[in-house]
């Protein structure tokens, strides 16, 4: 009888080994998961998705079956942040900037002209600074997984061509839901109007705002060059997005089930960086094609609008950002040593 035993569980042990997919021998259950996003599914944004999806679906057999939500079809990105605190979804991806309403930390990055390029840029988030914030949203409920490239963000504007700061003066520009930007371009002149991303494509249409500010590779994937006529190469802050989870669900989840997700997370932030950097090169030339007139910033002119965001870097830094920034500084000194 004992042997009769021991033999079955011999026996059962042979055929999971055989099994298919190593997938079967871990603890996951069939589950759906919500991705809500902003921008379209052809979209930088949309392509990383549909590769953590992908990547998802081979590393746990099918059984995590994630399903993307484009266009904030699940609502902006404050909208979904909050519904992941509550728990009624799963995932998303968005900007750093829309949380300072949850974490104030994360402001630090809205500050202009800090990298000088991608790759100082990913040294800071993926090390210690940037974790340390992403753990911060912990004890809110969220759970930060990876950072994103959205990219270096540029100007444009339906009223004239931006040369020099003045060109900005009573121009009604969209900005991020988020003081930093507010401040910064009141700062240079323009009157900055907060409004959600999934709002703007129908105000600049209907002349509620003149411009925005976005990465080539948004302006070029939402069309933007459809009510637009001016671009201005100003790469005046870089912007991350941040992948989160849903604490709340999160936290149930088995230890391999997170795994994954935490795997298929870092994958896709390393297929997203090297997609979005490939594709901004072919975005000059597009919106150039589709009847933008695109201009670049002198150093002078770049040197000017460093010195009148001054006032905007003294009020972060005195309304109790100080500290951050000047971490957030010496990260930066250290990884261009
Ligand atoms: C913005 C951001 C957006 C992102 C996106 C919706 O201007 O750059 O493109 O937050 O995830 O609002």
């Amino acid at each position: 009888m004992k042997f009769l035993r021991s033999l079955l569980v011999a026996t059962g042990l042979a055929a999971a080994a055989l099994a298919p997919v190593a997938a079967n021998a871990q603890d996951i259950k069939p589950r759906l998961i919500r991705f809500g996003y902003g921008l379209s599914e052809s979209s930088n944004q949309g392509r990383a998705v549909k590769f953590f999806v992908d990547e998802m679906a081979k590393r746990s057999g099918g059984k995590l079956k994630v399903k993307g939500f484009a266009d904030a079809s699940l609502g902006s990105d404050i909208q979904m942040q909050n519904a992941l605190i509550g728990g009624a979804q799963e995932m998303m991806v968005g900007s750093t900037a829309t949380l300072v309403g949850i974490v104030k930390d994360f402001a630090v990055f809205d500050l202009p002209f800090l990298f000088n390029n991608e790759q100082e840029a990913d040294a800071v988030f993926d090390g210690p600074f940037g974790q340390k914030l992403a753990a911060k949203l912990d004890e809110k409920g969220l759970v930060g997984l990876v950072y994103w490239e959205n990219g270096f963000r540029n100007l444009t504007n339906s009223k004239r061509p931006v040369t020099k700061v003045e060109d900005l003066k009573g121009i009604k520009l969209r900005v991020m839901q988020n003081p930093v930007y507010i401040d910064m371009f009141n700062g240079f002149g323009a009157n900055a109007v907060p409004l959600s991303f999934s709002e703007l494509f129908t105000a600049m249409e209907t002349g509620t705002v003149d411009g925005q500010e976005n990465p080539v590779t948004t302006i070029q994937s939402s069309k933007f060059y459809e009510v637009q006529k001016y671009l201005t190469i100003s790469k005046h802050v870089y912007s991350p997005w941040i992948v989160l989870a849903s604490k709340r669900w999160f936290d149930g989840l088995s230890a391999d089930e997170r795994k994954i997700i935490n795997e298929a997370a870092v994958a896709s932030r390393d297929f997203e960086r090297k997609d979005s950097r490939d594709a901004s090169k072919q975005s000059i030339a597009y919106l150039k094609d589709k009847g933008m007139q695109i201009n670049e910033l002198s150093d002078a002119e770049l040197g000017r609008m460093r010195e009148m965001v001054k006032p905007a870097m003294d009020k972060f830094a005195a309304e109790g950002g100080a500290e951050q920034l000047k971490d957030l500084q010496a990260e930066i000194a250290k990884v261009r040593k």
